[in-house]
Parts: C-alpha cells; sequence; structure tokens
C-alpha cells in the first residue's frame, strides 16, 4: 500500500500546475488540497483492480491520479461554508480556512477539469475505449453520481431516511467514485469477459457501501484526531447515518456482511484478487 501511495503522490505532483506558476495562489491551493494527505483508497483501488487485467502502472497512475483529484475537489467543495462548513481536513485547515472560499470554489473547479484533461491527453488504449473511460468519470461524478449523491445528502438532514433510500444516497455520493475506480483500473488492462466485468462491478459497489458505512460508524466512535477530520458531525448536523438507522452493533454486522458479500464475488479472479482482498479488509477494519 505505502509503494503504490508514495508512486500515486509522486504521479499528482507531476501531473498538477506548479506552485509557483500562474496564477500561482490557485496552483499552491490546488496542490495543498491534493497532495501530502489523504489514505489514497480509490487511486489503490484502481491499481488492484488493474492486478486483475495485466494493466500497465503508467496507465494506472493516469486513472488514479484522474480520480484522486476528482475527489480531492468533493472535499474542497464538501467543506466549503455553504456545505458542510468545516475547518479541519486531513489533519490541516480546510483549504477555504487555509486560502479563501474564492479560492476553494476555484480550486474545485480546476481539480474537477483537470482529471478529465489528464484522461483525455494520456495514451490509454484505443481511442472509443478512452472515451468510454472518460465518460464512465464523468457520468461517475456528476448529478447521476457523487454530485447528486450530494444534493440528496443535504437535502435529508433532520429527516430520517430508509434504509433503501440511504443506500442510494451513498451509492451516488461515495460508491459511484469508488466504483469509477475500481472498474477504470481494470480498463487499463486486457478485456474482461462481461460474467467477470460483472462480478467485479458487484465488488466495487458492495467496496463503496462498505466504506460508507464504516464512515458513518467512525465518525461516532474516532476522535477528531485520528480521523484528521471533525468527528461526530453527522449526529451534531442530524444527519440520516446507518448508525442512526440501524444503531452501531448492527451497523458494524451490516459492514462484515458487506465484506463477505464484495469478497465473494471475487472468488473467480482466484489469487489475481488478493490486493482487492486486502483492500477490502482494510476499508472494512479501518480505524480512520
Ligand atoms: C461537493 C460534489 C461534491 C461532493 C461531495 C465526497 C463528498 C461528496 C463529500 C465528502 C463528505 C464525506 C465525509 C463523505 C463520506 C465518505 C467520504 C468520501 C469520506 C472521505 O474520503 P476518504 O476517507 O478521505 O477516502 P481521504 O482524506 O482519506 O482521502
Amino acid at each position: 500500500m505505502a509503494a503504490t501511495q508514495g508512486r500515486v503522490e509522486t504521479a499528482l505532483a507531476r501531473y498538477l500546475p506548479a506552485a509557483d506558476s500562474i496564477p500561482a495562489r490557485l496552483h499552491d491551493a490546488m496542490r495543498y488540497s491534493a497532495l501530502g494527505g489523504g489514505k489514497r483508497v480509490r487511486p489503490l483501488l484502481a491499481f488492484a483492480a488493474g492486478e486483475l487485467t495485466g494493466a500497465p502502472a503508467e496507465k494506472l497512475e493516469v486513472v488514479a491520479g484522474a480520480v484522486e483529484m476528482i475527489h480531492a475537489y468533493s472535499l474542497v467543495h464538501d467543506d466549503l461554508p455553504c456545505m458542510d462548513d468545516d475547518d479541519l481536513r486531513r489533519g490541516r485547515p480546510t483549504c477555504h480556512v487555509e486560502y479563501d472560499e474564492a479560492t476553494a470554489l476555484l480550486v474545485g473547479d480546476s481539480l474537477q477539469t483537470q482529471a478529465f484533461e489528464l484522461l483525455a491527453t494520456q495514451a490509454l488504449g484505443e481511442p472509443k475505449q478512452q472515451l468510454e473511460m472518460i465518460a464512465l468519470l464523468a457520468h461517475a461524478s456528476g448529478s447521476r453520481g457523487m454530485a447528486g449523491g450530494q444534493a440528496i445528502d443535504l437535502a435529508s438532514v433532520g429527516k430520517p431516511l430508509t434504509q433503501p433510500e440511504l443506500e442510494l444516497m451513498h451509492a451516488l455520493k461515495t460508491g459511484a467514485l469508488i466504483r469509477a475506480a475500481v472498474l477504470l483500473g481494470a480498463l487499463c488492462g486486457e478485456p474482461l469477459s462481461t460474467e467477470a466485468r460483472d462480478n467485479l462491478d458487484r465488488f466495487a459497489k458492495r467496496a463503496g457501501l462498505l466504506f460508507q458505512v464504516v464512515d458513518d460508524i467512525l465518525d461516532c466512535t474516532a476522535s477528531t484526531a485520528t480521523l484528521g477530520k471533525t468527528a461526530g458531525k453527522d449526529e451534531a448536523a442530524d444527519k440520516p447515518t446507518y448508525v442512526s438507522l440501524l444503531g452501531l452493533e448492527r451497523a458494524r454486522s451490516y459492514a462484515e456482511e458487506l465484506r463477505s458479500d464484495a469478497l465473494a464475488s471475487l472468488s473467480c479472479f482466484g489469487e489475481r484478487a488478493s490486493r482487492l482482498t486486502q483492500l477490502a479488509d482494510f476499508i472494512c477494519h479501518r480505524q480512520f
């Protein structure tokens, strides 16, 4: 994990504009927001999925970098006063606190477009396949993916959601980008059979949901210092979560259920899926 995280950090540092290039304040803030922190779960998933299809590391760096730029943009915007209004992220002041709100807005905009520029300008495969990859990330990020999930999230404050409603919100807000990371990683290599792709897709969806259930659990069990972001925010903001819906113990057993289900989807891949298996375990049992 550390080797892949290091590789992704180096690639991101290379892809992002130099901090002293004009407009320097914006570029500095982009680098502040995308570098030097984060678990890099989505890049790790892309690299692990690439092992199923023999994908070259140079292509995986590109898709992992693009996904991580989208993720970093979403965190910067999510932290803004008009959304979650948070001042701590990855153990440091959030982008709008360290810089200012207008810069943070532009950082998100610029990281998002930079992600697509990266995907469009690096050789990833046949043109048709490359367009498919760009469309996949666009769909996962937009109103029928992450941004849509965020809209549902904002509209759900103070409202009790049913489990299917909560599931839909998280499948979009968190799950869509995690799914995209897995599928894009696999698409960097040899084509999978339809059956294998369906199994991988099922894994990706279960892993995305698992990530969110654990995030909900950590929000109410871990400290701000461990998380590097403000703990207990969901309850304070009266947000529906798996813990508020199921209670802590049932949320924990649901996480275990999702983990087993995710791992079962990988059985057809044998040993080649060992990294994805490890990552599902990490996502389930992480402490931050
Ligand atoms: C603003 C369009 C837009 C979307 C925001 C991702 C998101 C949608 C909001 C973040 C709020 C949040 C806590 C979501 C729950 C899951 C999540 C994405 C947690 C943060 O991701 P990690 O734990 O972060 O992978 P690191 O810092 O490790 O990269």
